[in-house]
């Protein structure tokens, strides 16, 4: 894979997608330090046109001569069911291109497992050595934010007449925001949803404020300057990287510690217990996670929440406790 076979990544992106295990051991062996790509996530509410606008991001960066890496997430929004389809249409006269490569991740079956699995694909994708790696996701949920912590930029894309859409993208997605998009200005009204943003912008930290561009995704022309904005972003600096990689690792702590406790629950004796104690009403809900609170930071502290006397498994699980 390291020496640019494609086949090789396709087949190592496949192995790393069905198995945790050696998902770690890959991430450990890539390269770092060298070479970097420029890694971004592209997301927003469903239908503003995310794909048509990477469709013309990858011409002008091929245009420039640079290669691309694309992860496409299919969404699990209710409103995107088979978007797959639709991106991969969009996608289809790069997919010839031998400096593009492209790959789509399903989230339907396991949401969180997909998008845990997308910061490691732009690892590899990255070490390959693209110049550009860029994820699309829909913007709907914890999964789209925790994507967006896998890149070091993040556009956000939107349109005119969103209404309460953008209501809902301020949940969370403001504040991720590196670069605004204004897509399908064509249709007249995106000035006022400008200054929508502009009242709701979240400055960033490190002295970024982001840009708000208006473009038509069907006019190459107006796309050039969120190219340029994203490289601009890229070269900015290491301040908001900076907490972008703490978001990143304090989520991977917090997902592996969830994973833990959830299996340590479901063989623990006192865990049982309690549950029965609560349901015969004897002991009240509160008083119940105190006890429980104690019982798991005790195992947590003693043996990282694992059996104490395990299979063999231990002393594998036991080489993954870097995270
Ligand atoms: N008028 C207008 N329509 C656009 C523009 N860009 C995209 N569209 C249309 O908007 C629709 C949705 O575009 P997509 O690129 O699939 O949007 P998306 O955000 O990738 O959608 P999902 O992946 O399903 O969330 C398509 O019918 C596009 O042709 C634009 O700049 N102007
Ligand atoms: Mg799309």
């Amino acid at each position: 894979m390291l020496k640019g076979d494609k086949r090789a990544l396709a087949r190592l992106i496949t192995l790393v997608e069905n198995n945790p295990e050696v998902r770690r051991e890959v991430i450990r062996l890539l390269p770092r330090g060298e070479k970097r790509a420029v890694t971004v996530c592209i997301t927003g509410p469903p239908g503003v046109g995310k794909s048509t606008l990477i469709d013309q991001i990858i011409s002008i960066l091929r245009e420039r001569g640079k290669t691309v890496g694309l992860i496409l997430i299919d969404p699990t929004s209710p409103f995107t069911g088979g978007a797959l389809l639709g991106d991969r249409i969009r996608m289809q006269r790069h997919s010839t291109d031998p400096g593009v490569f492209i790959r789509s991740v399903s989230t339907r079956d396991d949401p969180e497992g997909a998008s845990s699995v997308v910061k490691d694909l732009v690892r590899i994708m990255e070490a390959f050595g693209f110049d550009y790696v860029v994820v699309e996701t829909a913007g709907a949920g914890q999964t789209g934010v925790n994507v967006a912590n896998s890149c070091r930029t993040t556009v956000l894309v939107l349109m005119p007449y969103l209404g309460d859409d953008i209501q809902m993208m301020k949940a969370g997605f403001m504040e991720i925001a590196d670069i605004y998009v204004i897509n399908k200005s064509d249709l007249g009204g995106a000035d006022v949803m400008e200054s929508l943003i502009r009242a709701n912008l979240v400055k960033g930290e490190g002295g970024w404020t982001p840009p708000v561009i208006k473009v038509s995704a069907y006019n190459r022309k107006s796309v050039e300057p969120v190219v340029e904005a994203i490289d601009e972003h890229d070269a900015h600096g290491d301040e908001r990287r900076l907490y972008k990689t703490f978001r990143l690792l304090r989520n991977m702590v917090v997902e592996e510690v969830e994973e833990r406790i959830k299996e340590w629950a479901s063989r623990c004796p006192e865990f049982t217990e309690m549950v029965q104690r609560v349901m015969r009403e004897e002991v009240d809900m509160y008083t119940a996670l105190d006890v429980l609170l104690e019982e798991v930071m005790r195992e947590l502290c003693e043996n990282g929440l694992y059996p104490a006397h395990g299979h063999g498994e231990v002393a594998e699980r036991d080489e993954h406790t870097a995270v």
